[in-house]
Parts: structure tokens; C-alpha cells; sequence
């Protein structure tokens, strides 16, 4: 047994380690007891996702230099998917971020969505509370366009940053996945290369065809050259969701909390195999669950 109510002051008071230690245990589904006078999250968590290899760490190290030029501090919040990734990815991640992940003003950590059979959503309010509770003024969650769960956890942030390369090929998955209706801003990476701009005019273009009712800004950018940056930031940091955008964020939270229950129920394995042998119903299983 741990002593949350030690580890807490001490990761309070600035412990690194002890936050860290914390954090851990939440990822593995520890329930968080903030003191009861904690006063309510004051941070602002900016969502980033996009499909592999678009530039998310990159321009995650961009961001982190921008709020450490305010004098702002910023936490990270990685998220691998289980499924092994190739070429190890994560290690090159923590390289790329190293170069900001330096001082007291900056905090990164990686997190596997298979860490509880529930997968990360539930636990990931936690994580963003406590460390808003530690002082951390901005929290970016970065997930990988990978499977629609991972990409819905952004739903969780307060202002969604969808990220897309100059491949327009890449972002019809994150169309399909209703991705671009949570996001706040589109970014089109990678701008120094061919391709961008008109990755950016014709996602611009599909963008006012759809039903969608406001739009979300398109801009290009390199976070190579560090081009393009502070643009974006401005816009991320001035932009109001509208209150459609809020209720679909909320909805997707609910669907994820709802479906991190559901796997991680004990009963979970005798439903199944009562499915299968036919004993109950469909309507029956969920009444069960939901018990
Ligand atoms: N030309 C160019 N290359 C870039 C730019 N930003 C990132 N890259 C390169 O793109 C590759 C992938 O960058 P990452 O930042 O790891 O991309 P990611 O989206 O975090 O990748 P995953 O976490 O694996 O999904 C690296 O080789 C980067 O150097 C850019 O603005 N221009
Ligand atoms: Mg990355």
C-alpha cells in the first residue's frame, strides 16, 4: 500500500519523482483523493493528434519552447498505443523532446493505453487533475491517429490540435473517424515540403462542403523550421469552441468512460460466455454490465 496523502504533498511541493510515482499508480487504476479544499483545475490541456509520423513530438517541442518563453510551465501527457510500433518510436520521442524536456518548467511522460483492461480514459481525468492540483498550468495529450479510441482521447482536452502532413491521403482517416469535427485547428505540417499547401487548400475545400457548422482553421506549418508556430498558438489560444463542438467533446468522453467500464467490469468474461452459449441476451449482457 502506498501513502497517497504523503506522496501527494511531497509531488505538491515540486517532487518530480513523487509525481511521477503517482501517476504510475493511476495509470494502473488507483482512485486520485485530492484534499477537499484542493481548489478546481485551473490548467488548460490542449489535445494533439494526427497520424503517425506527421510531426505531433516535433511540434510538441516547438509548443513546450513557446509557453517556456512566457515562463509557463507544461506537462506532457504521451500516449503509445499498446500495439508495438516499429522502429521504436517512443525512444525517438523522448530524443526529439528531450531538448525541451529540460528545467522545472517542463514535464514529459509516456503512457501505454494497455495499461488497465479499461484503457486509459479513465484514468487519464486523474492524471490531468492532479497535475493541475501540482501546479501544472498547461497539459498536452498527444495520441496517435491509430485506432479511433486512441484518437478520441483528445475528446478529453479543453482545445483539440489535429495534425496532418503533407500526404492529404493521411487525413481521410481521421475524417472517417469524425476526428475533424473535435478539432479546434488543423494544422498542415511540414510546410517546407511539396505538397503542403495543397494539402491545406483542398482539406480547406472538403472542410466547407461538409455539413460541418463552423469550420475549423486550417493553417500550415513547420515545426522543422519553426515556422508558422506562434501563428498557430495564437489561434489555439483565442479560439472559443463553439457550444456544438463542447457537446460532441462531452459525448465522446462519455462513450470512452462508458466503454472503459465496460472492459474493465469482472463480469465481463462469464457475459461473453454466456453470449455464446446462448443463455442470455444481448439486452440482457448490458443490463448485467450495467449493474
Ligand atoms: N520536413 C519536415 N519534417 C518534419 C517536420 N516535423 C517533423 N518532421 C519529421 O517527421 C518525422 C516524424 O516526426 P515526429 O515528430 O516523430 O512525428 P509524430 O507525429 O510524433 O510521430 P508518431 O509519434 O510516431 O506518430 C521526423 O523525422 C521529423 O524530423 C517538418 O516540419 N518538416
Ligand atoms: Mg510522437
Amino acid at each position: 500500500m502506498i501513502d497517497q496523502e504523503v506522496l501527494l504533498k511531497s509531488a505538491f511541493n515540486g517532487n518530480r519523482r513523487e509525481l511521477s510515482r503517482l501517476l504510475t499508480h493511476l495509470e494502473k487504476g488507483m482512485k486520485l483523493n485530492l484534499p477537499e479544499d484542493a481548489p478546481p483545475r485551473k490548467s488548460t490541456v490542449l489535445g494533439i493528434t494526427g497520424p503517425p509520423g506527421v510531426g505531433k513530438s516535433t511540434l510538441i517541442g516547438r509548443i513546450i519552447n513557446y509557453w517556456k518563453l512566457k515562463n509557463q510551465n507544461v506537462a506532457v501527457l504521451a500516449i503509445d498505443p499498446s500495439s508495438p510500433r516499429s522502429g521504436g518510436a517512443l525512444l525517438g520521442d523522448r530524443v526529439r523532446m528531450d531538448s525541451a524536456d529540460s528545467g522545472d518548467l517542463v514535464f514529459v511522460r509516456s503512457l501505454s493505453t494497455g495499461g488497465q483492461p479499461g484503457g486509459i480514459s479513465s484514468s487519464l481525468i486523474s492524471m490531468i487533475d492532479l497535475l493541475s492540483y501540482c501546479g501544472w498550468e498547461n497539459i498536452i495529450i498527444e495520441t496517435v491517429g491509430a485506432g479511433q479510441s486512441e484518437i478520441k482521447i483528445v475528446a478529453f482536452a479543453d482545445k483539440i490540435l489535429l495534425i496532418d502532413g503533407p500526404d492529404r491521403g493521411d487525413i481521410i482517416q481521421a475524417e472517417k473517424a469524425g476526428i475533424i469535427e473535435l478539432a479546434d485547428v488543423v494544422v498542415i505540417n511540414k510546410s517546407d515540403l511539396p505538397g503542403s499547401a495543397k494539402a491545406a487548400e483542398s482539406i480547406r475545400s472538403s472542410l466547407s462542403f461538409g455539413d460541418i457548422k463552423s469550420s475549423p482553421e486550417v493553417i500550415l506549418v513547420s515545426a522543422d523550421k519553426n515556422d508558422g508556430v506562434e501563428e498557430m498558438m495564437n489561434l489555439i489560444e483565442n479560439c472559443d469552441s463553439p457550444d456544438w463542438r463542447e457537446r460532441i467533446k462531452i459525448k465522446e468522453r462519455l462513450i470512452s468512460l462508458w466503454d472503459s467500464r465496460l472492459l474493465a467490469s469482472p463480469e465481463l468474461n462469464r457475459i461473453i460466455g454466456n453470449l455464446q452459449t446462448g443463455s442470455i441476451s444481448l439486452d440482457d449482457a448490458l443490463d448485467e454490465l450495467a449493474r
